[in-house]
């Protein structure tokens, strides 16, 4: 049995139309109401529309990507009861729906980061890109946050130092702008770009977390899922969290979604199954003592929904998003494990075996330019890499027949 085949769709004004889906071959579509503002509820209305435009053109939203943790959550802030209020019943109104998966993540103020959002590959294609020294350069240097440089090796401080003094005042701009505004928009995220004063705003928010550590963010962490998952076991629906990208801390916030030992803290935090995780070997091969089978193995019953792309690891902890199956990052064992996973739920008579999978961000190459998409978000390059992951896939399926 394949895994689901699903694509994030980022709903009317996606340039991919559902029709164009159906017709790559993809069966469940990811998908969330960006419309709707962080922390409001998403009404059973609202839902029925997607839900109703999706399964027109065959197809069905398998998975929520994502429901958004408000920062009030995170911090566990004085607006708390309310926000968790309002995300309960947005989880009981997808589950009246019949929507029932549901990705989110626990990373404070920011969610993703890459520092160069068009990396020239030597063909052409073009990738998203991690460089640490010019990472630390952006939080040091350019928002200035006070004490950063404590945050950071030594030896990468002095290169972000070089960096920054080589940097146009234009480059630093478009360098913020970019990790504060550009990716993090269309995942709604925490801060709104049209604001001159974004850097600012932006150090206001990582200051919330003054007194928080990884400690205390952890105690927030299940605190939230105590009140959330049981409503979500009742309403038929799994949460599933997405882990830290990259996995380890930034701008001296803590992460705590980086390692193996992260997700089976949490999945003993609430013994459910509906307290689950979203595995993306994008986001976890980038912490080297991060076994990837491994993790399939020790919390494989949990893992409601999958990511799968590949990266190219280069010193100073930098590195490189490149495809899907070629790269540092060997999918063969991985594609094994996730298969064996879905026969030992079948013998185990769960009815929910089968794992949506979406190929995640892929490399910008042919047609792609020239269109418009959300950064990582490039069509061709996504449907090379679902393609690859397919002709992967059925072979080991046959293999392991
Ligand atoms: C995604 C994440 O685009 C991406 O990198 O994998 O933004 C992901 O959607 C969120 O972290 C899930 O909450
Ligand atoms: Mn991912």
């Amino acid at each position: 049995m394949p895994l689901e085949k699903t694509w994030r769709w980022f709903g009317q004004k996606d340039q991919v139309s559902l029709a164009d889906l159906r017709q790559m071959g993809v069966e469940g579509v990811v998908t969330a109401l960006h419309h709707i503002p962080n922390g409001e509820v998403w009404s059973v209305e609202e839902i029925m529309k997607v839900k109703n435009q999706i399964e027109a053109h065959d197809m069905r939203w398998s998975v929520v990507e994502s429901l958004p943790v408000s920062e009030g959550i995170k911090t566990h802030n004085d607006d708390y009861q309310r926000l968790i209020n309002n995300y309960q019943q947005s989880v009981i109104n997808l589950g009246k729906c019949g929507i029932d998966r549901i990705c989110y993540n626990f990373m404070p103020v920011l969610d993703w980061v890459r520092t160069d959002l068009h990396y020239k590959l030597d063909d052409g294609g073009e990738v998203m890109f991690f460089d640490f020294p010019t990472f630390v350069a952006f939080d040091a240097f350019i928002l200035k946050r006070p004490n950063a440089e404590k945050d950071y090796p030594a030896d990468i401080v002095e290169k972000a130092r070089k960096l920054a003094d080589e940097m146009s005042e234009e480059e630093k701009e478009l360098l913020a702008y970019n990790i504060i505004v550009v990716t993090q928009g269309f995942i709604d995220g925490v801060v709104d770009g049209s604001s001159p004063d974004y850097k600012k705003l932006f150090l206001k928010f990582i200051d919330t977390y003054k007194d928080i550590d990884a400690a205390r963010l952890r105690e927030h962490l299940s605190l939230f899922l105590k009140d959330v998952v049981p409503v979500a076991e009742e309403a038929g629906v799994k949460l599933c969290i997405h882990p830290d990208d990259p996995p380890f801390p930034v701008l001296g916030l803590p992460r705590i979604v980086s390692t193996q030992e992260d997700l089976e803290w949490i999945c003993k935090q609430y013994d459910s199954i509906a307290n689950g995780v979203t595995y993306c070997t994008g986001s976890l091969s980038v912490n080297k003592s991060n076994d990837l089978t491994a993790i399939v193995k020790s919390i494989g019953d949990r893992i409601h929904f999958t990511h799968l792309r590949n990266n190219v690891f280069l010193p100073d902890g930098c590195f490189h998003e490149t495809g899907h199956i070629y790269g540092d990052v060997d999918m063969f064992p991985i594609m094994k494990a996730l298969l064996e996973e879905q026969k030992r739920r079948i013998k185990e008579g769960r009815s929910d075996f089968n794992i949506p999978v979406r190929p995640d961000h892929g490399i910008k190459m042919l047609d792609d330019y020239g269109k418009s998409a959300n950064p990582g978000y490039p069509l061709i390059g996504r449907l090379k890499g679902l393609a690859e992951l397919s002709g992967l896939e059925m072979g080991i399926e046959r293999m392991l027949n």
